[in-house]
């Protein structure tokens, strides 16, 4: 199409921008169907649909031989549970990597995933998340992989619930997915605990009112009175029955 080749051309001459306008991430697992819910609502919702982001769904299985379509077998050596042949998350990967791509393995032995590095993770162009099933990988699939990251210090079933966390925190620092822009890094400087209280309507509740400061519309002091808040709410989220 060379309508559209000399658009891209110009563009890339008259302002070069440094980041692509859309990040696409690239999901490879063996239960698809499980991200048909996390990614079809809200904000990742729309920021699909206006193109900020693309995410495309990879079953490995697809990459699978023989009649039966075999991805798992038995540990050399033995032990409990079943591995991830190489063959076909070898071969899914291949299938989707480009020359900007970055492969990660989401895997409970990998770097552990804070705010920072999600910003800068949200600057690469296409991320391609491979998610293990059962107890893991075969070794040898890792000469695909650029990084291995864990989500946190728990166990979860496999790393697909680890891919929809990923994306969702990664696509929130691309330009015009939350809305208004500073969000994300704000967010990232208070690390969700700081903030103040925040209240809408009704005015009463349940014998609470909500504080005469925020209903006067002087920005000055509600100023004053979140700052003079968010410093008290340390360990605000302690739950409240003793464990
Ligand atoms: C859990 C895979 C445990 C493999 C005996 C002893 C991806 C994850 C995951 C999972 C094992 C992430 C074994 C935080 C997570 C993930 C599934 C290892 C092997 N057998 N971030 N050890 N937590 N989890 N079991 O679980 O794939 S990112």
């Amino acid at each position: 199409m060379p309508l559209q080749d000399e658009r891209l051309g110009k563009q890339k001459l008259e302002k070069p921008k440094p980041l692509s306008s859309s990040l696409r991430f690239e999901i490879l697992s063996l239960f698809p169907a499980y991200f048909e819910g996390p990614f079809s609502v809200s904000m990742l919702k729309r920021a699909q649909e206006k193109a900020l982001i693309e995410i495309v769904l990879v079953d490995i299985r697809d990459f699978a031989e023989g009649r039966h379509k075999k991805v798992d077998d038995r540990p050399y050596g033995g032990g409990p549970g079943m591995v991830m042949m190489a063959p076909p998350i070898v071969r899914a990967i291949r299938s989707v990597k480009r020359e900007d791509s970055h492969v990660i393995y989401l895997s409970p032995q990998g770097r552990r995933l804070d705010a920072s590095y999600c910003q800068k993770l949200a600057d690469h162009s296409h991320i391609v998340l491979l998610c293990g099933h059962y107890e893991g990988i075969d070794a040898r699939c890792l000469k695909e992989v650029d990084e291995q990251i864990s989500i946190g210090d728990y166990v979860l079933t496999s790393g697909c619930p680890a891919a929809a966390v990923f994306v969702d925190a990664v696509a929130r620092f691309r330009p015009g997915v939350l809305g208004h822009e500073e969000a994300a890094l704000q967010d990232s400087f208070q690390g969700g605990r700081l903030e103040p209280p925040a209240y809408t309507r009704p005015e009463e509740f349940e014998g609470e009112r909500v504080p005469q400061v925020l209903k006067e519309g002087n920005h000055r002091e509600i100023e004053k009175w979140r700052q003079s808040l968010s410093r008290y709410v340390g360990d605000s989220h302690e739950s409240k029955s003793s464990h």
